[in-house]
């Protein structure tokens, strides 16, 4: 194919046309990209007709156009939202002086770690779901997840061209490995630990939607502050995608809330796995688990990395511009919970290394209101009980509750302790097994798995029995 036809053929607005250099990057970049997609892509869906929503500009017209399209010929485009004239850094030591166009020299190593390390999520997470197609609860679920994974790519996409387009060599090798690392491989595994757990199956993958993508929302935010021109504009652009992930992950949970509740009441017991429902105990062992690991992606609740990024004005913080402060936080302290002894305080520690803990915080507040409206459906169904976020020092693996012992409710217990709740407070093999046992798979136009009610409506103004993916 004609160089010129392949490039015209990825949407973008960074005049790929007019960049030699940067074409012949992607040129050699993209075979091997699909040829990673044919590998780890969605297994046994490629051939088929999806009804996807692509972007083929950042314009409202352009950013959401709706069409059957075979997964392997999406269009993964390269977009970064619109410019803002006269740009400044908002934060850290270069506050006031223009925002970077090109990678400031001094940082380039930082910078190409941060980028690197969002971008690795992006194809670790379509390898964790690529098996997940195979049994789904309705077609609306399997096109929404489709839509995903394709968005995950474009995501891929967008952290790969700032790495050829600014990095030059070092950021081809990068672009490289990102296609070469692979989730769970213990030889070559994805940077961040969540990126390497299973998505076994679809209640893990509604909370992975919940609260994994979550903090790529609040990550991307930081990221969208950032010095770096370049970056913040294609993650301003990402988090626009981002807003549908998180919706499936919320209202995939609410749905499987939504028709627990309907066979509790239906059959008069909390029981509902004999009626082919999740009861709402393992519910929230599933959210327990995906809560925990989704808090270790925010670091160390002190941590020099994050105090260097904001210092370079590298990463800010979330909603940076509308913090009421100096916005260079040298003197400033900022509360941090740790243990100490068997008890758990809260300390002021300076308020740069403690970046982490405050997105954190941040993510925390978003995910319970998340939870609370998961509530108002058990309540309106009578019933009460109540899913509740687990204290953030359970079952944490980074940080300063790695190590230690915490239960739900934040008490610091002994190994043995820990060992005799475990199974009521984390999914066990039978709980496991038993959720699996409920993955068959619903192909029928408007038909649902019996453990997860219809969603309200469909997508883009299309019925709920719409034949979201082709599959005759
Ligand atoms: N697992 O000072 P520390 C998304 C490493 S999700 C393994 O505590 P720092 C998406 C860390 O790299 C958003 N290793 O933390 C969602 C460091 O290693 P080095 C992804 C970890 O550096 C769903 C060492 O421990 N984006 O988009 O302040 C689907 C000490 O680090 C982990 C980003 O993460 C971990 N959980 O902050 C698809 C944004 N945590 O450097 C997509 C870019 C820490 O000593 N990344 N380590 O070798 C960052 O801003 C930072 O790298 C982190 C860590 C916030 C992740």
């Amino acid at each position: 194919m004609a160089d010129i036809d392949y490039i015209s053929k990825i949407p973008n607005n960074v005049d790929l046309t007019s960049n030699r250099r940067l074409q012949r990057a992607l040129e050699d970049w993209q075979p091997k990209f699909l040829a990673w997609w044919q590998d780890m892509g969605p297994e046994g869906f490629q051939a088929r007709d999806v009804y996807l929503r692509t972007a083929t500009s950042v314009d409202a017209q352009g950013w959401a156009k709706f069409g059957y399209v075979k997964m392997p010929d999406y269009r993964w485009g390269i977009f970064l939202a619109e410019p803002e004239p006269d740009r400044r850094i908002t934060f850290g030591d270069y506050k006031g002086q223009p925002a970077w166009q090109d990678v400031p020299g001094e940082h380039r190593g930082t910078l190409r770690r941060l980028i690197v390390t969002q971008g690795d999520t992006e194809p670790a997470s379509v390898e964790q779901q690529r098996h997940l197609g195979r049994t789904c609860p309705s077609l609306y679920d399997l096109r929404n997840i489709f839509q995903v994974n394709v968005e995950e790519g474009r995501h891929l996409w967008a952290m790969v061209y700032l790495l050829q387009a600014h990095f030059g060599r070092d950021g081809r090798e990068e672009a490289e490995q990102l296609l070469q690392r692979r989730s769970g491989d213990s030889d070559k595994p994805r940077i961040l630990g969540a990126f390497n757990e299973q998505t076994p199956d679809w209640l893990s993958y509604f909370m992975f939607c919940f609260f994994t993508d979550r903090d790529g929302k609040y990550q991307l935010a930081s990221l969208a502050e950032s010095g770096f021109d370049p970056l913040a504009r294609t993650c301003r652009f990402m988090l626009t995608e981002e807003a549908h992930h998180m919706f499936i992950g919320e209202t995939g949970i609410q749905r499987v809330v939504q028709r627990t509740c309907e066979l509790m009441r239906e059959h008069r017991t909390e029981d509902v796995r004999r009626h082919g429902g999740i009861d709402l105990a393992t519910i929230q062992k599933y959210l327990n688990f995906h809560f925990s690991v989704s808090l270790d992606l925010f670091g160390s609740e002190v941590s020099t990395n994050a105090a260097n990024f904001y210092t370079a004005g590298l990463k800010g913080r979330f909603e940076e511009t509308k913090k009421d402060d100096d916005h260079q936080l040298k003197g400033a302290t900022y509360p941090v919970l740790a243990p100490a002894g068997d008890r758990i305080v809260s300390r002021d520690e300076p308020a740069l290394p403690a970046l982490n803990e405050r997105l954190r915080d941040d993510y925390v507040v978003d995910c319970d209101r998340g939870v609370q409206r998961w509530n108002q459906v058990i309540k309106k169904h009578g019933i009460d009980v109540e899913l509740a976020l687990p204290h953030r020092g359970f079952h944490r693996a980074i940080g300063a509750f790695a190590g230690l012992h915490v239960s739900p409710d934040g008490r610091i217990l002994d190994a043995a302790q820990w060992e005799a709740k475990r199974n009521d407070w984390l999914p066990s093999a039978e709980d496991q097994a038993f959720v699996g046992s409920l993955m068959t798979p619903v192909v029928e136009p408007g038909k649902f798995a019996s453990w997860i009610a219809p969603p309200a409506r469909g997508i883009n103004g299309q019925p709920v029995d719409f034949e979201y993916v082709r599959l005759g």
